[in-house]
């Protein structure tokens, strides 16, 4: 079968057009495995470039609001059957902009039509409440309503996977909606564009740019048209968004960093414990926000357990991420690859042992070796601060409260887990634990399509992502006192 590729890459989709930005400004992208090679180039969008796809979101907002919510799903199931139908390429163009191992993009590719489809059963859940009125001959109810133009600023780590599952409740519920996508994975994102363009989506209801924050997602976040923004990203970008959007009464659902614990106790199933800690701090090169990042382990079997691990990383598969084989691919950039060396070493200043990897593990890729620190006190920046990619650090302990409450001693509250056998154990852990997502015998990545997402402390603000509790997010609730009129 020949594939009808729609997607033209390197376009801002716009009002149902795929057009340039407004300056003419692009940018290139390359490929974190083979630097040299250039994988397309992009619109380096403007403020003015926001403004054109927030005009054409409100202008489409009254048409589309006003469809009944089944009839927006059957575009979502059109655009799933298209992401299906290409699922391929998505992956592999994922692969080579941001360098996600080829096995982890097919996932991430299916995982989005996944979501694509649950949002379109949102279509036939109740969207309000009836009440016993307090008077005669009353309706009281509540209904939820769209809020209008909802812009979202997403990262390149989830360049597919993010993107819908904000998009999608925005949509189903009636919004329109202007969509940013991460400057270090265009491709990926504008193939979500090119997969509702194909379904027939009505123009301006989805419109998407590539380009810096700092320019188009400068303005989505300050044009007073924009009610809602939906941003994933890093703490301090995440903060100034807040404090911008807050100030002109723009609702604000923040998805930030993560610094994610994994208790590993005496009753855990050690090689079940050892494969996740191994995918939950080195899958994606660890830039996951629900990576983990310190695997506490209690004393009786620590010895055991570290020698399992280091076993494990051993057996890696390590190296091009377009090799379905490979487990941990580059890293995004030169100056991400920068960023991590250098915590590395201050990471060894402080007193920590390299007990795996530390270090650049190719002459040109932004390759680093899975890397396990020990030895590093509570305090020291890598117990405490994200550093986002492939590093993690072993701790010992005696009992499960010392382990929950250094596990909890940082501002971040994203996702935790526990391996143990022992469900009074694991009872304690999700009561205690000051995480928003908590896995019980899992890794500290990875989640469901239709069950809420999100961090609590420092990790986010605002209503929590996916499944029902989007809701909350996307939609007005307003309370209807409906009297009989009495003649
Ligand atoms: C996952 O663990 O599969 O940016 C999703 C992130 C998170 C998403 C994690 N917001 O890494």
């Amino acid at each position: 079968m020949t594939e009808t590729v729609t997607t033209r890459a390197g376009l801002n989709y716009i009002g149902g057009e795929w057009i340039e930005s407004s300056s003419g400004e692009t940018y290139e992208k390359r490929n974190p495995w083979r630097p040299s090679e250039v994988t397309g180039v992009y619109q380096a969008s403007s403020a003015e470039d926001a403004r054109a796809a927030i005009a054409a979101a409100r202008e489409a907002f009254p048409a589309w609001s006003a469809l009944p919510a089944a009839h927006r799903g059957a575009f979502f199931h059109r655009a799933a059957d298209a992401i299906e139908a290409r699922a391929e390429r998505i992956a592999q163009d994922m692969t080579a902009e941001m360098g996600k191992p080829l096995r982890e993009a097919r996932l991430e590719t299916l995982r989005a039509a996944a979501i694509l489809r649950y949002s379109a059963g949102e279509a036939w859940r109740p969207i309000g409440e009836l009440y016993e009125p307090s008077v005669p001959d009353q309706r009281l109810y509540t209904m939820r309503r769209p809020l209008g133009v909802v812009g979202l600023i997403t990262p390149w780590n989830f360049p597919i996977a993010i993107p819908v599952w904000k998009l999608a409740p925005a949509l189903i519920y009636g919004n329109t909606v202007v969509l940013k996508l991460g400057y270090e994975a265009p491709r990926t994102g504008l193939h979500v564009a090119g997969c509702f363009a194909e379904a027939g989506l009505p123009a301006g209801v989805l419109n998407v740019l590539t380009g810096a924050g700092s320019t188009a997602g400068a303005e989505i976040v300050a044009n007073s048209a924009v009610r809602a923004l939906s941003f994933t990203g890093s703490v301090a970008v995440g903060r100034s968004v807040r404090a911008q959007a807050t100030e002109r009464d723009c609702r604000v659902q923040l998805e930030l960093g993560g610094h994610n614990p994994l208790v590993v106790t005496a009753a855990a199933e050690l090689d079940r414990a050892v494969e996740a800690a191994y995918a939950g701090a080195f899958w994606s090169a660890g830039q996951k926000c629900t990576a983990t990042r310190r695997i506490f382990v209690q004393d009786a079997v620590y010895d055991d357990f570290r020698a399992r691990f280091l076993a494990r990383i051993e057996a890696g598969k390590v190296g091009d991420p377009a090799d379905p084989e490979t487990e941990v691919g580059p890293v995004v950039t030169e100056s991400a690859l920068e960023e991590i060396l250098g915590a590395i070493e201050r990471a060894r200043g402080e007193g920590g042992r390299v007990l795996a990897g530390g270090e650049r593990a190719h002459a040109e890729a932004y390759l680093i070796a899975p890397t396990v620190f020990e030895g590093l006190a509570d305090d020291a920046e890598l117990s405490c601060e994200e550093v986002f990619g492939p590093v993690t650090s072993l701790y010992r302990f005696s009992t499960l409260d010392e382990a929950v409450e250094r596990a909890n001693a940082v501002r971040y509250g994203l996702s935790a887990s526990i391996f143990t056998r022992d469900l009074g154990e694991a009872q304690r852990f999700a009561d205690a634990v000051g995480a928003g997502i908590i896995h019980v015998n899992s890794q500290t990545a990875g989640a469901d399509v239709h069950v809420p997402f999100g961090g609590i402390k420092g990790s986010g603000w605002g209503p929590h992502e996916q499944g029902r509790a989007a809701i909350e997010f996307y939609t007005d609730v307003v309370t209807v006192y409906q009297d009989a009129p009495r003649a």
